[in-house]
């Protein structure tokens, strides 16, 4: 498999962050050359990173990915050991991307045990 990324995206880093946590090795990483030019959206339309090519299926969205990653490679698993504790996971995850990167909120950890983490507006 091969995802394309990159390094200032933070939907890509997302994933990257979730394929070292797990150890994967079977995938490589890519910069399109071609990104934010025509000819990418040619080879994807929703013209956007990251996307995951599995044997030249195209997995777009960073949510999809990171699931589908997680179901393939269950161990070590990034979901919590509750569905609470998983909904805080993805929901720091869903909302984190685009908000950290534009700097709108900060991370917070709490002290109750099942809240990881959560985001405060600035
Ligand atoms: N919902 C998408 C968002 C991906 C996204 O917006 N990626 C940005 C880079 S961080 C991008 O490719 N932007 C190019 C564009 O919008 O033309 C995901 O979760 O993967």
């Amino acid at each position: 498999m091969k995802l394309y990324s990159g390094d200032l995206s933070p939907y890509s880093a997302r994933v990257r962050m979730q394929i070292y946590a797990k150890g994967i090795t079977g995938i490589t990483l890519e910069r399109p050359a071609d990104f934010g030019m025509p000819a990418f959206r040619e080879r994807f339309p929703i013209g956007r990173i990251p996307v995951l090519d599995i044997d030249g299926d195209m997995m777009p969205e960073s949510d999809v990915i990171a699931e589908y990653l997680e179901e393939i490679y269950p161990k070590p698993s990034l979901l919590g050991r509750s569905a609470r504790e998983t909904a805080h996971i993805r929901t720091l995850a869903r909302i984190g991307a685009p908000n950290v990167s534009a700097g709108s909120v900060r991370i917070v950890v709490s002290s109750r045990p099942t809240t990881l983490m959560f985001l405060v507006a600035r």
